[in-house]
């Protein structure tokens, strides 16, 4: 699929760094599909980055092939979109090591996920872990993308992104389109259910909703969601009450709803009743998802066919990119 239309270009990928959850799905990925009609759109997996933290390669390999069948589950038809994995791109690394001598170690030394994660990983402050978010602005500008849909956390980096690309662009003239982050306003930073001033995190899988989780587990963490100590104990969005306006958040992304229905839907009703409604959406809104995630699992051979096109479509847009950038900086041609 070559940008030759006039549509926009849209990229993002996902980490196939633990199961999905639901904040990975009510934040960015839900609004992927509706995104493929107007927009030149590119998926994939970022493995690269995975291994910033040690992974089991049996466990990846397996996480990986999951994650393909919940993209093409979620709605992104393989047909209408790129989906493809990044390691199969080698175009990723090699623009990557390139931006590496235009990135500033003062600018991704400020990166929060880099002060988190080392905090959280103290006995492996690898280099590839400071230098992650170089990583990523070679998957952006590779596509020459408009647009790069994610949640929250992940602005900093498409800003990090956005300074490499006008520095490199400052120097050798217009190589890079320079994109912009979107986020979405409803579900763009779901928090724990068991912790709700942190966001939801698979690493804390007390307080989180998995995609592939069965009914009751989810009704389970539902009910056992930490609210407040709120007398009145009302269904209403407020500072003071991040748990409520939490599961307002996730009852709003997955029926649609606006916040002041769902305030005077609940009205006078009280948590008890509340909790288990919120349960119960994300049951509905994940029971199809699993299904056909399960389904596309049984079929390994049309899984494959869809990464190995997509990395075909990928190379091909990446390695023009990757040919410009080499020539712009002085590498004679083989
Ligand atoms: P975790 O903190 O769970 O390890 P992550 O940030 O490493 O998550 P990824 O799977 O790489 O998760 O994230 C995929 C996408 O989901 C990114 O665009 C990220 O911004 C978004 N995202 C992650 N957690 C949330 C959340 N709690 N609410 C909304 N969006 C989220
Ligand atoms: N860093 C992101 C995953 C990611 C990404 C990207 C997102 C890697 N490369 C390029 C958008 C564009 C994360 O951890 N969620």
């Amino acid at each position: 699929m070559e940008n030759n239309n006039n549509k926009k270009v849209m990229l993002s990928g996902i980490q196939p760094s633990g199961e999905l959850h639901i904040g990975n799905y009510l934040g960015p990925l839900r609004h992927w599909p509706e995104m493929i009609d107007e927009f030149d759109c590119y998926f994939f997996l970022a493995d690269l980055h995975t291994i910033t933290v040690r992974q089991d390669p049996a466990q990846l390999r397996k996480r990986v092939l999951t994650l393909i069948a919940q993209y093409i589950a979620c709605g992104l038809d393989p047909e209408k979109c790129v989906l493809f994995i990044q390691s199969h791109v080698p175009a990723h690394s090699q623009l990557a090591w390139v931006l590496d001598c235009y990135a500033m170690f003062g600018e991704l030394s400020r990166m929060t996920q880099f002060k988190d994660k080392s905090a959280k990983n103290a006995d492996n402050i690898n280099a590839g872990l400071f230098t992650y978010p170089v990583l990523m602005a070679a998957d952006i500008l590779l596509y020459q993308p408009d647009f790069v849909p994610v949640g929250e956390d992940q602005k900093q980096h498409v800003e990090i992104c956005r300074d490499i690309a006008n520095r490199f662009n400052g120097v050798y003239g217009d190589v890079f389109k320079v994109p912009e982050p979107y986020i979405a306003k409803v579900g763009a930073r779901i928090m724990s259910l068991s912790a709700p001033e942190s966001k939801m995190s698979k690493s804390q899988p007390e307080g989180c909703v998995f995609l592939m989780e069965k009914p009751e587990d989810i009704m389970r963490k539902f009910k056992r969601a930490v609210t407040d100590s709120d007398t009145e104990r009302c269904v209403r969005r407020a500072p003071e009450k991040p748990g409520v306006s939490n599961l307002i958040q996730i009852y709003a992304a997955a029926t649609g709803k606006s916040y002041e229905d769902i305030e005077s839907e609940f009205d006078g009703m009280g948590y008890g009743k509340f909790k288990p409604a919120v349960g119960e959406a994300v049951v509905e809104t994940l029971r199809p998802i699993q299904e056909e995630t399960e389904r596309l699992l049984a079929d390994k051979a049309y899984l494959e066919g869809v990464y190995r096109a997509g990395a075909e479509q990928a190379e091909y847009i990446a390695s023009k990119t990757l040919r410009k950038v080499y020539k712009k900086v002085g590498f004679l041609p083989r």
